[in-house]
């Protein structure tokens, strides 16, 4: 879904195409061609489709088809889910597999139906081209999707306005074309490399530096970060053990960024705006090409919003602090109701009737991120509770289907009806979820993560960040024991 509908110009993943792939097959991997280092939407797109094709999924996939409601029947052991067109299907069994990001957030913001020009939302885009030659177009937003679109529209629109609420840290790219020799060196020791990034905290290949960034000179700490900057990337974050704990080791690195920001834009009062004052990666790092030096274009122009943000919209365009920024276009690059906000979007309800969105009122409740109490038989792929977006996604994913995969074998073989975890594992589940991350510096910004992008959300931390190997070595001990913490009801 993610690939489908984030067709924006520019949109591209962050994580390096040759381990944002499956690693089930060693075929697959062998024969597709990846043709940059960071993968493009469309390609990626490409081999979706081409995953598709290859083992026969299409007859299994029934496309155009938004799901209404799902809801348990507790004398049938199973789930009822009801389409948009009143299709309905029973299983005994239902897997959300709907993705972290993929509720759009789209703010309603004051007047917007009065605007004449188009609207876009990043994570909604048509699929014909659009056309941004001659238009004065307005971004909202400078996530990641900002950060891409951005450097995209600048190219071709008449004037292109940015309405920054939070600036962002936005690191190099250096993508690149891969060749087949790049690929080759890759593909003579493919699992190799997949089975050591397993072993990574997020699963990637980059490995952490278990050095605290303040045992080391200054000098010597702006030296590392300059090799880490230079090799393009998130690893930046790797760079030092203590980045994600400590303040004063982490404020090196975002004085490090900041430097680079003054050192790129010309204009001292877009320079200021641009700076981050944020604990680097308490919002997730941007990837960029040349996105700082786009606002040395001149048909580039940057609004940091104040306190009232976007206070109107008329059917000309934009008004801000009594300012009125007129506009053919308007992108809102302003994120998804993350993790939650794909079921909750769903009208789920478990047993004795009681909705998802009840039980998970005060922040999601789930054990492992696999499965929630009181929602038997129901499972979630990269559940809140699981490391999902702290990771690298696709093996992340392919964990998670293997484990439901070997589960439901289980159930299957012991005659097993019903499944569900108990109300203390769970709790401890998410105590230990909360203990982990109030360790970290990730509660310092509002971030998606916490869902504070959202107004009236409830701010939990929502994914787990204890480590991909801690994670993986617990669903297995817990599946070893014959489902600890789970209650298994007999046909
Ligand atoms: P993000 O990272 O949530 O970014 C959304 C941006 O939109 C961010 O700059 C927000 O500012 C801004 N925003 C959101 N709502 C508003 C309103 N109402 N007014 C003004 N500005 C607003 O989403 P992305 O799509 O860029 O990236 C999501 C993830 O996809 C990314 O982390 C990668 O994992 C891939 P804020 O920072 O909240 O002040």
């Amino acid at each position: 879904g993610t690939w489908y509908w984030n067709r924006y110009p520019g949109a591209r993943c962050d994580v390096e195409s040759m381990f944002y792939s499956y690693g089930f097959d060693e075929e697959l991997e062998q024969e597709w061609e990846w043709t940059e280092r960071y993968p493009s939407q469309p390609e990626i797109l490409r081999y979706a489709n081409h995953v598709a094709d290859r083992f026969s999924l299409w007859p299994h996939i029934q496309l155009n088809t938004r799901v209404a409601s799902a809801t348990y029947d507790t004398e049938k052991n199973g789930w009822r889910v009801t389409t948009e067109s009143d299709e309905v299907f029973n299983a005994k069994f239902c897997i959300m597999a709907t993705g972290c990001l993929s509720a759009a957030n789209e703010p309603n913001f004051d007047g917007m139906e009065t605007f004449t020009g188009r609207i876009f939302h990043t994570g909604r885009w048509p699929h014909e081209k659009i056309d941004f030659k001659d238009r004065r177009v307005g971004v909202i937003g400078t996530g990641s999707s900002g950060v891409q679109v951005i450097q995209e529209v600048a190219k071709e629109a008449a004037h292109l306005t940015v309405f920054q609420r939070t600036p962002t840290y936005v690191v190099e790219s250096f993508n690149r074309a891969l060749d087949r020799g790049d690929q080759a060196k890759v593909k003579a020791k493919y699992q190799d490399i997949r089975a050591a990034a397993r072993k990574t905290f997020g699963g990637f290949t980059a490995v952490m530096n278990e050095q605290s960034a303040l045992s080391v000179s200054e000098e010597e700490c702006r030296e590392r970060l300059e090799a880490a900057w230079n090799k393009g990337g998130i690893g930046l974050q790797f760079t030092y053990n203590d980045f994600g704990f400590n303040e004063a080791a982490n404020k090196r690195a975002q004085d490090f960024v900041r430097d680079k920001i003054r050192a790129t834009v010309n204009d001292p009062n877009t320079t200021e705006k641009l700076l981050p004052r944020h604990i680097l990666g308490c919002k997730r790092l941007s990837i960029g090409t040349n996105y700082y030096a786009t606002y040395n274009k001149p048909n580039v122009s940057l609004v940091q919003l104040g306190d009232n943000g976007i206070e109107h919209i008329t059917q000309d365009g934009v008004i801000s602090e009594e300012t009125l920024y007129p506009l053919d276009d308007l992108v809102l690059a302003t994120g998804f109701d993350a993790m939650t906000g794909s079921l909750s979007r769903i009208h789920i309800t478990g047993r004795n009737g009681q909705p998802l969105t009840t039980a998970w009122q005060a922040g999601p409740q789930s054990y492992l991120g696999l499965m929630t109490h009181g929602f038997p038989n129901l499972f979630t792929i990269t559940g809140p509770g699981s490391p999902s977006v702290l990771s690298n996604m696709l093996p992340t994913i392919e964990h998670h289907v293997e484990w439901i995969g070997e589960c439901l074998a289980h159930l299957r073989e012991h005659n097993i009806r019903e499944i569900e975890p108990n109300v203390k594992a769970q709790d401890e589940w998410v105590a230990h979820g909360n203990e982990v991350a109030d360790k970290t510096l990730r509660h310092g910004c509002n971030s998606w993560y916490l869902g504070a992008n959202v107004p009236g959300k409830p701010r939990v931390f929502m994914p787990y960040i204890g480590g991909m190997p801690t994670y993986r070595e617990k669903c297995s001990a817990v599946a070893a024991a014959g489902y600890d913490g789970f209650e298994l009801t007999e046909s």
